[in-house]
């Protein structure tokens, strides 16, 4: 029995394109600025995303840190949803390593954060008694709130009020992509207004490694430093970076699949007696659904049932799971992934 692995969508491999792209990369030393396919990578996403300048990064979680290191200086305070990947899921980084306090808002359903949250949470910068506010961080996708997506219009408004109290807007846009893609916006449109933007290569994009920042030529000399202070600056990545290159000329239409497949999913997943889950909120790869305690049991056990019959899923919270549909998942894969959740569901409930 094939598993089928619906944990997440960084599980993807490279494509044979990347693969031949990657061993003819021409490369350099990227800390002295020298590798070709690097330039060549940041060039190209600096200008899709309607920014002046890009930085390859190792990963998300490295784009964010620097990001925060960048903007924050000790004792600042960093206005995100509570909701977010960069609170949740960096190991206090950007409180660790920046020194700057997290003050968080509301995330919507679909992970949206309302300007007006945050022009609540701008402090008085001429009171002595607080932190200035000088960084917002959005997430779009947003990874917790089910792959919800922040539309232009949504991303404006909050940025207009940040920048009205001189803040900052980051955007860990991990799956930009995939906002845009369901959104039938070009790129630009979710990132041209922001300060500055991360995103993924290594998820739904299915490159090997890394993620480009994208931002101002100034945040990006400044984030160039902290990216070597942090150890991030590599050498012939340019490796990495060829790979980047075909993923963004191959792998971004193709998103609508991983949608249209993730909806099928929850479709079907809605269908079981026991799971919740409204697939009209699913819009991108991302499906999170509730799991009944009193019928099927803990959600972690049921984990680990899902697994014995050939279906990986992650734990979202309590009784939570996720899954993220990806390159490797085919419709078909989603009706035998259906029928197994279906079989140990009702095997679970028959014991429980
Ligand atoms: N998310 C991973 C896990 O950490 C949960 C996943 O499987 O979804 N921002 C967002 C919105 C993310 O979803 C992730 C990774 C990151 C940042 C961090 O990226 P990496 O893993 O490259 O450090």
């Amino acid at each position: 029995m094939a598993v089928i692995d619906l944990r997440s969508d960084t599980i993807t491999h490279p494509t044979d394109e990347m693969r031949r792209a990657m061993a003819d990369a021409e490369v350099g030393d990227d800390v002295f600025g020298e590798d070709p396919s690097i330039n060549a990578l940041q060039e190209r996403a600096a200008e899709l995303l309607g920014q002046e300048a890009g930085l390859l990064t190792a990963s998300g979680t490295m784009s964010n840190l620097v990001a925060a290191l960048t903007w924050c200086s000790r004792g600042d305070e960093m206005i995100m949803g509570q909701e977010a990947h960069m609170f949740w899921n960096e190991s206090a980084g950007p409180s660790a390593l920046a020194g700057a306090q997290v003050r968080l808002v509301p995330n919507e359903a679909n992970g949206r954060i309302a300007a007006e949250s945050v022009a609540g949470a701008i402090r008085d910068a001429s009171n002595i008694h607080v932190p200035a506010s000088t960084l917002v961080c959005l997430e779009n996708t947003h990874n917790r709130c089910s792959g919800g997506v922040m539309t232009p219009q949504d991303t404006r408004e909050v940025v207009e009020v940040a920048h009205a109290a001189g803040a900052a807007v980051h955007l860990d846009g991990a799956r930009i992509f995939n906002a845009a893609v369901a959104l039938e916006v070009p790129v630009a449109e979710l990132t041209k207004d922001v300060d500055d933007v991360s995103f993924c290569l290594s998820k739904a994009l299915s490159c090997p490694v890394g993620s480009v920042l994208c931002g101002s030529q100034e945040f990006i000399t400044k984030a160039r430093k902290w990216r070597k202070m942090v150890g991030g600056g590599m050498r012939q990545a340019g490796v990495l970076a060829a790979a980047g290159l075909v993923a963004l000329d191959t792998m971004v239409e193709r998103l609508a699949d991983d949608h249209a497949n993730a909806r099928r999913l929850a479709a079907g997943l809605a269908d079981i007696d026991g799971l919740t889950v409204d697939p009209d909120s699913i819009h991108t790869n991302i499906v999170i659904f509730e799991v009944d305690r009193d019928k099927v049991g803990d959600a972690r056990e049921v984990i680990a049932a899902l697994r014995e019959d050939g279906v990986l899923v992650s734990h979202s919270r309590e009784q939570s799971l996720r899954m993220v549909t990806h390159r490797h998942i085919s419709s078909t894969d989603v009706d035998e992934a259906l029928s197994r959740v279906n079989g140990t569901v009702r095997r679970l409930a028959a014991t429980n």
